[in-house]
Order: C-alpha cells, then structure tokens, then sequence
C-alpha cells in the first residue's frame, strides 16, 4: 500500500495552501499525509492543525506541525482522514475501525470540507459490505448496549463484540469503548444509525452520511477524484 498512501498524500497536499488551519485524520493513510505534510512543513509551508487523536497529535507535534485546541470559532479550512467502507453512488462512509470516529466527526463538523483519502478496497456498493460497524459506547453502559443493539430488528442480526478483551477493553480517546458490529450490506444505514444511537449510552456510530465533499481513491498510483453531493 505504500506507493498508493504516497501518492493519496501528494495529491491531498495540492489541496493545502500555504497559511491554512487543517483537521488531522487518524489511520494509516492519514498517517501518510501527515508525514508529507510534515515534510513540506520542514520547507517552509506554514499551517497549523486539529488532530482526531492524540496519537496523531503527538506525531504533528514532533514533525514542527502546531498543533490547536477548537478554541477559535473560524472552521478549519479543511480536514483529510481516512476511511474503512465509502459508498460508490453517495459517498457515505464507515470510520472507526481506528476508533478515533468520535473526534473525526468534530474536527470534520469543524471543517469547511472533508476531503476522504482511502485505496480503492475501501469503496463498496452498499455500506457494511466490509462486515464491521464501530460504534462507541460509555462503559458502565456497554453490557446493556450490547444487549439492546442485538435487540434490533433492522441489519438482520448484529453481532456487538467489546474490542479488545473483556479484562482489557479498548479504551477510546474519550475514555469509552467500543462494540464492533458484525453487519452485511446494510439496505438502510440511515435508520439503523438511528435506532443505535437512541439507545441510552451510545455515544457515537462509525456511520458519516453526507460528510466527505471530495473522496480521493487510489487505484495503485493513479487517483481518482470523487465529489460529493454538497460540493
Ligand atoms: C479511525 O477511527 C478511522 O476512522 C480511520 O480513519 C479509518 O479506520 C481508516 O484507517 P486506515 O487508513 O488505517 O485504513
């Protein structure tokens, strides 16, 4: 994947002009936009930047790359991250298999745009063709989470697991963790992000419906461009 994550992160560096405030994405080709982001900083470009996770922050901040709060009230000018399923015709998205959608979701909100770079194995025909849907829950809430996400008619039988082990749970960013759900191509994603999030304790979904205004794709080293509806 390496030549692929090059050359997502050269094209999405065209992208970022000189004096702009960013939203950093998590996950490897993420990752690899930050390190030629921090390349081209060592130059001279002048940004500075949100992370979605403290694992990226911390990598920014050792490349020079000043890091923000969400302190000032302009948006971002843009945020580049990653993805784990897009949607061809709608460009609808599923994150969180990093477990960073939580923080993803608000530095995106805080954003002018959001621009998706993912290799093409990424791209599916319905959401949930990858077979996992994150969602994150509040801890005392997991057991009974779990329980009522089962519960749920739509998505034909989702299967919850605790990332990580139950003695050593995955612990978000955010101090929560996760349930992983086992799903196939979804005919309703809207309504199924619906009824998990009215279940008391969820605090967020890996489901993005209308978010990414451009979807970069790598099919080797060539990049295809995708727009989004809101563009
Ligand atoms: C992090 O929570 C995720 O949303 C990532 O953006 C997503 O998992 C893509 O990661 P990779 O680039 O590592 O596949």
């Amino acid at each position: 994947m390496e030549k692929e994550f090059a050359a997502l992160a050269a094209k999405a560096l065209e992208l970022i002009a000189d004096g702009s405030r960013i939203g950093l994405g998590s996950g490897r080709t993420a990752e690899a936009f930050l390190q030629a982001l921090g390349k081209r900083v060592g130059q001279g470009l002048r940004i500075r930047a949100v992370a979605t996770s403290d694992t990226i922050a911390a990598h920014a901040g050792r490349m020079g790359i000043p890091i923000d709060s969400l302190d000032s009230p302009q948006p971002l000018d843009v945020t580049i991250d990653g993805a784990d399923e897009v949607e061809k015709t709608s460009l609808n998205l599923i994150k969180g298999w990093g477990g960073a959608m939580v923080r993803e979701r608000i530095v995106a909100a805080a954003s002018r745009r959001q621009i998706i770079i993912v290799t093409e194995n990424k791209l599916v025909d319905r959401l949930g063709a990858r077979g996992k849907l994150p969602v994150e829950v509040v801890p005392f809430a997991a057991p009974f989470c779990r329980r009522r996400i089962e519960q749920l008619s739509m998505g034909g039988g989702i299967k919850p697991v605790l990332r990580g082990s139950p003695d050593h749970p995955y612990v978000t960013d955010n101090g929560n963790w996760i349930l992983d759900c086992a799903v196939r191509p979804l005919n309703d994603p809207l309504s199924l992000d619906r009824a998990i999030r009215a279940i008391p304790g969820v605090v967020d979904t890996g489901f993005f419906f209308g978010s990414a205004a451009v979807v970069l794709v790598a099919h080797g080293e060539t990049i295809q461009e995708l727009q989004g509806a809101s563009v």
